[in-house]
């Protein structure tokens, strides 16, 4: 498995270095929005400590990060006017990750919708 890099681009957002629009934070986690949103409302939450991803998390890192998507999910119905939503997150370049810090994508969904292409 390849290190943690600290110089990836969610590490920078949560050191303040790179601008991010935030949505929540507690003192595991941080939520903020996507900058090329699939679906309205497309947020993205990671752990504040490093990990590059879901594999080499460790039991409090996820269960913190669950407990947030879980929290962000209920107000993105809401907040979105959304019926449903869909959850990703990918795992290395193979399984789709691009950005390798640990994080999960929430889609607030809307009854026949389709998810926008990437970019
Ligand atoms: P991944 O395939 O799950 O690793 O995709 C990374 C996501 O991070 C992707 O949806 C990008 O739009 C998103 N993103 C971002 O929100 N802010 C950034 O500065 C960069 C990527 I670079």
């Amino acid at each position: 498995m390849t290190q943690y890099d600290s110089d990836n681009i969610f590490a920078k957002i949560l050191r303040g270095e790179i601008p991010a629009h935030r949505i929540y934070e507690d003192e595991a986690t941080f939520v903020f929005m996507d900058i090329m949103p699939r679906a309205d409302g497309h947020m993205l939450v990671i752990p504040k400590t490093p990990c590059r991803n879901m594999l080499d998390a460790s039991p409090e890192q996820l269960a913190a990060v669950m407990a947030t998507v879980q929290k962000i999910s209920h107000a993105a119905l809401e907040a979105f006017d959304a019926q449903g939503i869909t959850l990703q997150q990918f795992n290395e370049a193979a399984g789709g990750q691009e950005v390798f810090h640990l994080h999960f994508h929430i889609l607030p969904r809307r009854d026949g919708d389709a998810l926008r292409p990437p970019g």
